[in-house]
């Protein structure tokens, strides 16, 4: 399956992927779906706190969750899977991941469609905003024009997904001739789409995932095992 994946990569004259918490798990980073084996996810319902009904009931845990979040990733490292995408300029990433990842990688095209760890904004929408420090990130505050509460520019459930990020990663899968999707349940919308519009639009699709997953279902080649060692095997010359 590795041999005629590497085929589909040898011949595909535009690669897009489209990744998830998978990407970034063998760095330390825990995926919405593992919840049970590590901290801040067992006490948590992210589905609740990722999200403005969430945030309105308890901005602080909501905010200290998400500064829990930015310290894990701080200390952590791109694993060979970001890497072997970084080494890929022509590769375009489009992710639900918040982390820095790989653009600490040195990826370059990087698409992040449910917003970033690295930047607050004013949740009333006045327009200000401010990059944060995820090593030793600040408290919950106000914001300094308006005196609303400032938020993560994250992309909550029930919000809707950054319009020129959208429009960006649409235009990638629609233009796609292989579509690599990497670490993800495949169940969060409109994300999840995408895969079914390259599909649509005539990519081949290969799956990277340790197990089964919805986009399995449209799938040419389905590759099961950690993106941290089958990336590299496909990627690499
Ligand atoms: C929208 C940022 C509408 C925040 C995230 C009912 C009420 C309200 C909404 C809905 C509803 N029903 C459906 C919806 C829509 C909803 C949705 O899809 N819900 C799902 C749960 C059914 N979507 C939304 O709400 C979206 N907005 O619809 O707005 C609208 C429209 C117009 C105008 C106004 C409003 C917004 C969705 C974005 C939510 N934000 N993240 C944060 O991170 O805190 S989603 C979150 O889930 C992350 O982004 C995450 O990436 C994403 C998807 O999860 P995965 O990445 O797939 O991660 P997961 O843990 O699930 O899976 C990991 C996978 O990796 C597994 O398959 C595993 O096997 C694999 N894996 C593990 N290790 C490895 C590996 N693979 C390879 N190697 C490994 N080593």
């Amino acid at each position: 399956m590795i041999d005629a994946a590497r085929t589909l990569v040898g011949s595909a004259a535009r690669i897009v992927t489209f990744s998830g918490a998978g990407l970034s798990a063998e760095s330390g980073v825990p995926t919405f779906r593992d919840a049970d084996t590590n901290g801040f996810w067992t006490d948590y319902d992210p589905a609740k706190l990722a999200s403005p009904e969430g945030f309105a009931e308890d901005p602080e845990l909501v905010y200290n969750w998400y500064n829990e979040r930015r310290r894990n990733i701080a200390e952590v490292q791109p694993n060979p899977a970001h890497l072997a995408l970084a080494a890929q300029p022509d590769i375009i990433n489009v992710t639900q991941n918040i982390d820095d990842l790989l653009h600490r990688a040195g990826a370059k095209r990087v698409i992040q469609l449910h917003g970033t760890l690295a930047t607050d904004h004013c949740n009333a929408g006045c327009g200000f905003q401010e990059s944060v420090n995820i090593a030793d990130p600040p408290p919950l505050r106000s914001c300094p024009d308006c005196g609303n509460r400032l938020r993560p520019s994250v992309v909550w459930f029930g919000e809707r997904l950054p319009s020129r990020a959208w429009a960006e990663a649409e235009e990638a899968c629609l233009g796609c001739d292989l579509l690599l999707v990497v670490g993800t349940a495949a169940e969060v919308y409109p994300a999840a789409g995408l895969i079914g519009l390259a599909q649509r639009s005539g990519a081949r699709i290969v799956v990277v995932n340790t197990n089964p997953s919805a986009a399995g279902e449209i799938a040419d080649i389905e590759l099961t095992g950690p993106a941290g060692e089958i990336l590299p095997m496909l990627l690499n010359p």
